[in-house]
């Protein structure tokens, strides 16, 4: 398998699952602040010039977090990434699709780029304000999630990656502190000798 990644990006938590599975692939960094995702290397392997995007060993490319992780919990099920029965999938997906499709694309994205929200700079300070207050309903409904369990599911899942890489944007890249329950999570995620090996790959640690 072939993952294309960049340091510190969303692709952070596909990472990690390829850490946890533990079978052998290869990290290809993709440059975006050069615009590398839109260069034809990229864009003829994933033409929505996006990370994260994995390769299989068969040549097939897949993209979106969502399926990735899905991909990966179900296609090595020895890595006990994959909640069991509909109800933990369901869980699973519910909690990751919260994280990818609101706080980081709803949230973080307005903080981060705003001008995608608002070609006006007058509006900029507005737009990011709302991102932060998107980003922080979800991680509130997240520390409620976690009451009285180390992991969203109660065993670590595909999900768990999905809340580090949000948290991680949070706490580390906006500086900005996270409620007790998910605080406890990050660090509970950043003893993980899968994260500490990623954050060493990705030149984070
Ligand atoms: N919906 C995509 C979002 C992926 C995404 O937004 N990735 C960002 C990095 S965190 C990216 O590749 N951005 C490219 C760019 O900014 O041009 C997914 O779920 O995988």
């Amino acid at each position: 398998m072939k993952l294309y990644y960049a340091p510190g990006a969303c692709s952070i938590g596909i990472h990690v699952l390829l850490e946890e599975i533990g079978k052998p692939y290869e990290a290809v960094a993709v440059n975006l602040r050069e615009g590398a995702q839109f260069k034809p290397d990229f864009t003829s392997v994933n033409p929505k010039s996006k990370v994260p995007t994995l390769v299989r060993d068969d040549g097939s490319v897949l993209t979106e977090y969502p399926a990735i992780a899905v991909y990966l919990a179900s296609a090595f099920p020895e890595a006990k990434l994959l909640p069991q029965g509909a109800e933990g999938l369901a869980r699973a997906l519910e909690y990751t699709d919260h994280a990818v499709a609101t706080l980081h694309m709803q949230g973080f994205s307005r903080i981060f780029r705003p001008a995608n929200f608002a070609p006006s700079e007058a509006d900029h300070a507005a737009v990011k304000a709302r991102g932060e207050e998107i980003f922080a309903k979800g991680l509130a409904i997240f520390d409620a999630a976690l009451a009285g369990k180390d992991y969203l599911l109660g065993d670590y899942s595909f999900a768990d990656s999905a809340l580090y890489y949000v948290s991680f944007w949070w706490a580390d890249r906006l500086n900005k502190p996270l409620p007790p329950n998910v605080a406890a999570h990050y660090a509970r995620m950043k003893a993980r000798p899968s994260v500490q090996r990623v954050l060493q790959a990705e030149g984070l640690a």
